[in-house]
């Protein structure tokens, strides 16, 4: 290992193993990245779920470019700047109808805290403060604070960490592997599964519940679309109960599904949505949590000196990422982008279900510019052959992701069909050689 490569403690990365042998970026444009050995990579996962409009686009550069020579920092508590207000009414308009307040965060984790702590309080400041449950879903990816990895679902980011938060139940999967392989587009069984909310409703009373989470389609875990009729079933459910239902979509939102969010394609809107990645397109960090009218209102009680919501980041709205916010919506609108999924997704799954037949492909799945290719581990060596496929298309300048022994894809919204040749045909040998 090179000296200079020491320091860095990685995030969710093999270290050592990466340290051997660096796969180090250094300029982007478009669908494209270069690494430090001047090759070009084709960007097939957005970067990490994040890069929609493609990577560094004008519009979105000079921004923050002048941005950054204008106003670098201002203090979002008690005090605001122009472009933070602008921002929030844009993203208002563009969200599902009645989801018109933003809370501005800095990443997808904390949006995730912020709308936990928001449904809690909002249960307390209407006078329920006995709803403090939290449900969240097996296989569910949530970001990695406490309350995240709480309501998440993948024991491997939760066994380390302690006894997590209290009061925290989850609800099953929907990956159904026996009934719904191989399809295209929403799976057609499994709207019962929903049901499994009202057993756990069951068990610890609905009037001790403030709130489930999921991810319309659970992206971490390795891309498992919901069944058809199931989100309608959980907010069904949760409205029966009086539970605050809260979409996460930090993967699914700005433009993934076809859709401005997936509680447009899937017809469901929940009462509070968890954002980030799209909304800057990557460029600068930030998320946001949009609420509804009606939980906003319970807090703006009291005398009117005194500040109603006891939360937020030093970075909230911060003028850099307000900045690219901007420009990145305009780039979408500009260009189509929030639907063009929906345009793209018959050619994006007809090449990825080509892929069917293929050795050990046990599972393809896909939906808007999202698609999933599940594999048979080898045995006594899961994850080992996504990670030879990840590192021999990588190796072929085609970046992808993998999670478990599945492949992850999330292009950019901007991606051609050829490049979608591109990738799917990268994909094919590396599966091929990997057998
Ligand atoms: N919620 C969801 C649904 C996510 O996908 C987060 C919250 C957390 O966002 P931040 O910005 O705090 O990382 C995410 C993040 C992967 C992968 O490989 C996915 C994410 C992050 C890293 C890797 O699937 N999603």
């Amino acid at each position: 290992m090179k000296p200079e490569l020491d320091a860095f403690w990685m995030p969710f990365t093999a270290s050592r193993h990466f340290k051997k042998a660096p796969r180090m970026l250094v300029k982007a444009s478009g669908m494209y990245y270069w690494d430090d050995q001047g090759r070009q990579i084709l960007d097939g996962v957005a970067g990490l779920w994040c890069v929609n409009a493609g990577h560094n686009r004008p519009k979105v550069v000079q921004a923050i470019q002048a941005q950054a020579a204008e106003m670098d920092f201002a203090p979002p508590f008690q005090m605001a700047h122009p472009k933070a207000f602008e921002l929030a009414d844009k993203v208002s308009k563009l969200a599902p109808a009645g989801l018109n307040k933003v809370f501005f965060t800095n990443s997808g984790s904390e949006s995730v805290e912020t709308a936990l702590k928001m449904a809690i309080a909002y249960h307390r400041a209407r006078g329920e403060g006995q709803r403090t449950r939290l449900i969240g879903r097996e296989r569910g990816y949530h970001g990695v604070n406490f309350g995240g990895i709480s309501v998440g679902g993948i024991s491997g980011n939760r066994k380390m960490f302690g006894s997590l938060l209290t009061g925290v139940d989850h609800i099953r999967h929907t990956h159904d592997l026996a009934r719904n392989a191989f399809s295209v587009g929403q799976p057609v069984h499994g709207a019962e599964m929903a049901d499994d909310l009202e057993r756990v409703i069951a068990l610890h009373d609905a009037s001790t519940i403030a709130a489930v989470i999921v991810e319309p389609i659970a992206g971490s875990t390795g891309v498992l679309i919901p069944p058809k009729g199931y989100l309608n079933r959980l907010r069904e459910i949760c409205d029966k109960h009086g539970i605050l239902l809260i979409f996460d979509e930090v993967i699914t939102g700005f433009g993934r599904t076809g859709a401005p969010f997936a509680a447009n394609t899937f017809g469901v809107t929940p009462d509070l949505m968890t954002l980030a990645k799209g909304l800057t397109g990557g460029s600068v960090p930030m998320g946001a949590v949009l609420a509804k009218q009606a939980i906003h209102d319970v807090f703006m009680t009291g005398p009117e000196y005194l500040i109603e919501f006891a939360h937020g980041y030093t970075y909230s709205a911060h003028p850099l990422a307000c900045a690219a916010g901007l420009a990145t919506l305009e780039t979408y609108a500009d260009e189509g982008l929030l639907t063009r999924a929906s345009q793209l997704q018959g050619y994006f799954g007809e090449a990825l279900h080509s892929l069917k037949g293929l050795p050990n492909v046990i599972d393809i799945r896909n939906l808007g510019l999202v698609g999933g290719v599940e594999l048979t581990p080898r045995p006594g060596e899961p994850s080992k052959r996504a990670l030879d496929i990840f590192l021999d298309c990588y190796a072929q300048g085609v970046m992808l992701r993998y999670t478990g022994d599945i492949i992850a894809l999330s292009p950019p919204l901007i991606i051609e069909r050829e490049q979608i040749d591109r990738i799917v045909d990268t994909l094919r040998g590396a599966i091929q050689r990997a057998a």
